[in-house]
């Protein structure tokens, strides 16, 4: 590792600090350094608060260092007036001589735009250290910016033989594939997205809460693709506790604050036209965990970028058939008596 990947390092390693309070922004963390030494730190806490660079330029205990400093961010410096000024401006006005960035803002109000103004006020800039890092740092706002979609994890869980669930089910109750440390496991994600996606049927299947109970933190919006209108009146989903959006082929029912149903046209691609749809709410990640049909209308349209799959201990012997995907995991993890596989669309 060089010095400017250490430092780089560093600006990830703060900008961490923000994880679950800086949406719709990403995470940036900045350091200014001067002589070898670290004279200045800070990371973008909350959206609407100062950004990374400006929180490292305050904390500079003597700012007549900062015109001989170099001063590294995660993420390219901002160039636009959104809830705060430029960082590009402010670096420009503390006349810091060196800027070394992490990797480009795919935000279409900066986009390149900071590093030119930095180099047109005559800054020596370098792009692209530690870049794959930076990125994977912020992939939901990357791809939300990039895809115009948010970024989609899929989640099921399998038995030994590949079942993904039985075939018919005596009670209104899930069929549990894994162990209760997985399980626990399902909830911290949750809380890590912003939004979960399920079926129709999953809902009468299994009425489940989709929200974050065995986890401290935000519970994610719930989304259900509600074909025919079979939700059950007084299914969990519909109980306003928290923001549940439904789509279906016809408007039977009227939104309340809580709740909202939309229309989208079933003939044609309906996975694009979700993700459209969650763009269109600002929905910068969601987590599809079922059931095995959506979930593979997800994978045929290509729609998905990490696949997280449990494979239970037990063997049901028939059953609904798990999803198909025909690709290695980058990772394997024990979770007690649990496998889990972690797949990624891109490798
Ligand atoms: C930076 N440093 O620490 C962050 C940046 O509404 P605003 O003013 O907060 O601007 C939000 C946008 O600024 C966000 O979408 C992203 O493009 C960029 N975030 N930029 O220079 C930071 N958080
Ligand atoms: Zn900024």
């Amino acid at each position: 590792m060089n010095n400017h990947e250490y430092y780089i390092a560093r600006c990830i390693e703060l900008a961490k600090n923000g994880f679950g309070t800086t949406y719709p922004n990403p995470m940036v963390g900045s350091v200014i350094v001067y002589n070898g030494q670290i004279i200045g730190e800070g990371w973008h806490q909350k959206a609407g608060e100062p950004h990374a660079e400006v929180n490292a330029i305050r904390s500079v205990k003597d700012p007549s260092l900062l015109n001989k400093a170099t001063i590294y961010v995660s993420l390219e410096p901002c160039s636009h007036f959104g809830k705060t000024p430029p960082c590009c401006d402010l670096i420009i006005k503390n006349k810091i001589p060196n800027v070394v960035i992490g990797t480009v803002d795919s935000n279409i109000k900066v986009a390149g735009n900071g590093i030119k103004r930095l180099r047109e006020a005559g800054a020596n800039v370098i792009v692209g250290v530690l870049e794959k890092e930076c990125y994977e740092l912020n992939q939901r706002f990357f791809t939300f910016h990039e895809k115009k979609r948010p970024y989609i994890i899929l989640k099921w869980a399998e038995t030994q033989d590949g079942f993904i669930a039985p075939l018919t089910k005596k009670e209104q109750k899930p069929v549990w594939i894994t162990n209760s440390y997985s399980r626990q496991l399902v909830h911290k994600w949750r809380t890590e997205e912003q939004a979960i996606l399920v079926g129709t049927q999953t809902v009468i299947d299994d009425n489940p809460k989709l929200n974050a109970r065995d986890w401290e933190g935000n519970n994610p919006i719930r989304v259900v693709i509600d074909q025919n209108n079979r939700i059950p009146k007084n299914a969990h989903v519909l109980d306003n506790q928290t923001k549940t959006i439904v789509f279906s082929k016809n408007k039977t029912t009227v939104s309340s604050e809580n709740t909202i149903f939309e229309v989208i046209d079933f003939q044609e691609n309906i996975a694009q036209q979700i993700v459209e749809r969650l763009y269109q709410h600002q929905i910068q990640s969601v987590i599809i965990e079922g059931g095995a049909q959506i979930i593979q209308t997800f994978i045929d349209a290509a729609l998905w970028d990490e696949a997280r799959v449990f494979i239970g201990n037990s063997k049901f012997g028939t059953g609904i058939k798990a999803p198909v995907l025909n690709k290695t995991p980058s990772k394997k993890e024990k979770i007690g008596t649990d496998e889990l596989l972690i797949i990624s669309n891109y490798d």
